[in-house]
């Protein structure tokens, strides 16, 4: 033992442990990417939450400062500061050197919160360059600093008075970079949002956010309503079918559960749920109790209420949930994730509370309110006619199919290729610019079905109205996959669905069009990555003999850079796809070894669907000022 520092025998066998998170960073918080470094913050925040739900926090701060630090305060008990009998050191040692400290030395039940991991602040400390506690409580500031992986300077002390009123917890940490070497710049946004969550999903926590970085940023989240206003924030953009959000909540055996719903005269039901804190991506029995007992309590209602006409009428799950928006969340003190991204709650004795809890609490809610249970049971009873509405037209699209095909190959001009692997269709907004791209394509392998006609709306719009807009009912019989229920990605035509588009309002909003549909309709041929944006270039550039087109004017200012000063280059800008002669679409934008494309994922789609919302949604001001403020780069798809 030496003067510096104060290792024991246990202290060599913590800081084995803190050299296993830093060997496989990944097991312990996922990635060292982006996601990777937001999650050190996040494991953080849980334990200021714990601290708020076991009742004795109500403020969380959290700063990013210069320098990629994290600064996280809370006003709670502030961390023990005696010596932990196991290990000898001090609780607030223990708890950043020892992996999976936490509810171990807490006794059972202390954690509800946590993320995916749950392993805590000892792997926040061990994946740091440097990390400093201090610790209000008695009166005192405690602090400790900890350096190059979770390596105590020196034990803790005490470094200062403070008013006994003042208690709580201030961590701050700067990631390895060592560790962290994609990125440790953190993402105000990726915090915001998350950080909105959780106040939401506590109510009366109050949840500050500072950046400190370039410009001086700052958000306060503080919801006394919990998740009644985060179900008014998803609908506020919605014409909503009843004032009320309707509110549930109870605990049983310990188990916390609480619903807010509210419908809106939208055709798409947005249900998410939550387990400690944590989204619930993929449902479990939490949702799954509760999706039971709203479609069980809705058919009991419309039958006692004689509101269904029909002697044995009946609505779906999918009728009761069309316009639906709620929110489902419970705090359980022993949950079991599962799936494939252990986010889907295995707990089955949490569908039995879900069923009490929200099942009784809204067929009493139902009886009292009857004019909202009127609107409801109507919304539902509609969905339900428009579903019976839209197998019939998928039926007759089916049947009348060889009818309709003379008409269809009017429009479309097939590949020769029938082998789906290298046959790509598309998508071209007008005539004269699809009469273009027939000329320039390789027939083999290349399909053009130019789109003339207004694409639907189909984010206003249900299945059944969508299946009689011609343009849609051309891209479904091109594609070939089918709709619905019917859906079949192996029956896809082309494995490369290119839209093309100009890169104006107009081609803007077409292509946000598309994609809506492609996101309501077709969300599997876009997982599976098959649809891609073409890149029209914006700027022909002819110098002497050499013609060049480029993006955007980033290239251009780096290709004028290079060229000769004595021959004055002309620039000229691409008016549209339409104005483009045949080989000059084919060589900037549609032969494969020279064009761009951008392939659209998922993620696009996901944070598009605010976007789909803002451009599609009823208000048209709001909307035309959107699509022309971000025509150059609506969900990313332009440079
Ligand atoms: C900025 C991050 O980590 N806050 C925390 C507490 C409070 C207690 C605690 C934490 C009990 C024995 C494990 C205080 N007084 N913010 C935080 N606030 N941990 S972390 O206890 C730790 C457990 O070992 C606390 C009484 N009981 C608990």
């Amino acid at each position: 033992m030496n003067k510096e520092t104060h290792y024991t025998d246990s202290d060599i066998q913590v800081l084995e442990g803190l050299e296993a998170v830093r060997k496989r960073p990944g097991m312990y918080i996922g990635s060292t990417g982006e996601k990777g470094l937001h999650h050190l913050v996040w494991e953080i925040v849980d334990n200021a939450v714990d601290e708020a739900l076991a009742g004795f926090c109500d403020d969380i701060e959290v700063i990013i400062d210069k320098g990629d630090i994290i600064e996280v305060r809370d006003d709670g008990r502030g961390i023990p500061t005696g010596i932990n009998e196991k290990t000898g050191l001090s609780t607030v040692e223990t708890i950043f050197t020892v992996l999976h400290a936490g509810g171990k030395f807490g006794g059972e039940g202390y954690k509800v919160s946590g993320g995916l991991h749950g392993v805590g602040a000892s792997v926040v400390n061990a994946l740091s360059k440097w990390l400093e506690v201090k610790i209000y409580r008695d009166g005192n500031v405690y602090y400790q600093r900890f350096e190059n992986g979770g390596k105590p300077c020196e034990p803790l002390k005490i470094i200062e008075s403070c008013d006994v009123e003042r208690t709580g917890s201030t961590i701050r940490f700067k990631p390895d970079e060592e560790i962290f070497k994609e990125t440790t710049v953190y993402d105000y946004d990726i915090l915001y949002k998350r950080l909105q969550e959780i106040a939401f999903l506590n109510k009366g926590l109050r949840i500050n956010l500072y950046d400190y970085r370039l410009e001086e940023k700052h958000d306060s989240f503080l919801y006394n309503g919990g998740i009644i206003e985060y179900v008014q924030m998803l609908n506020k953009n919605k014409t909503v079918l009843h004032d009320d959000v309707i509110y549930l909540s109870g605990t049983e055996d310990n188990i916390f559960f609480e619903v807010a719903l509210q419908y809106n005269d939208g055709y798409n039901s947005n249900v998410y749920s939550f387990t400690n804190n944590i989204n619930t991506y993929e449902g479990g029995m939490h949702e799954d109790g509760v999706k039971l007992a709203l479609t069980r309590v809705i058919n009991n209602y419309g039958k006692n209420a004689k509101i269904f006409k029909e002697k044995d009428e009946s609505l779906s799950g999918e009728d009761v949930r069309e316009g639906l928006t709620m929110i489902i969340s419970c705090k359980h003190p022993d949950p079991q994730f599962e799936g494939q991204t252990k986010t889907k709650l295995g707990n089955s004795e949490v569908k039995k509370i879900a069923s009490d809890v929200f099942g009784n609490g809204f067929e009493r809610y139902l009886m009292e309110n009857p004019n909202v249970a009127r609107i409801i049971i109507e919304k539902a009873m509609s969905a339900s006619r428009a579903r019976i509405a839209a197998k019939k037209a998928r039926e007759l699209i089916r049947r009348k199919g060889d009818l309709e095909i003379t008409a269809f190959y009017g429009k479309l001009t097939d590949c020769k290729s029938k082998n789906p692997e290298d046959s790509e269709i598309f998508l071209v907004e007008g005539d004269s610019a699809g009469g273009s791209a027939k000329k320039g394509r390789d027939y083999m392998t290349q399909a053009i079905l130019p789109l003339r006609g207004k694409i639907l709306n189909v984010e206003k719009a249900r299945l059944d109205r969508a299946l009689s807009n011609e343009e849609i009912k051309t891209i479904i019989t091109a594609f070939g996959t089918g709709i619905g229920d019917e859906f079949d990605l192996n029956k896809l035509r082309y494995h490369k669905i290119i839209i093309m588009t100009d890169a104006d309002v107009d081609g803007s909003h077409i292509r946000v069009l598309l994609l809506t549909l492609f996101y309501r309709f077709f969300r599997p041929i876009v997982e599976a990555g098959h649809v891609y944006a073409a890149q029209p270039p914006l700027y022909k550039i002819t110098h002497g003999k050499t013609i060049k087109y480029v993006l955007d004017d980033k290239e251009k200012e780096e290709y004028l850079a290079t060229l000769n000063p004595n021959v004055k280059p002309e620039i000229a800008r691409n008016k549209g796809l339409g104005e483009m002669n045949p080989e000059e679409l084919r060589d900037t934008t549609m032969a494969k070894d020279t064009r761009i494309l951008k392939q659209i994922t998922v993620d696009d789609l996901k944070s598009a669907d605010e976007i789909f919302e803002k451009l599609m949604g009823e208000e048209v001001e709001p909307r035309r000022e959107f699509i022309e403020k971000n025509a150059g780069y609506v969900i990313n798809l332009d440079i």
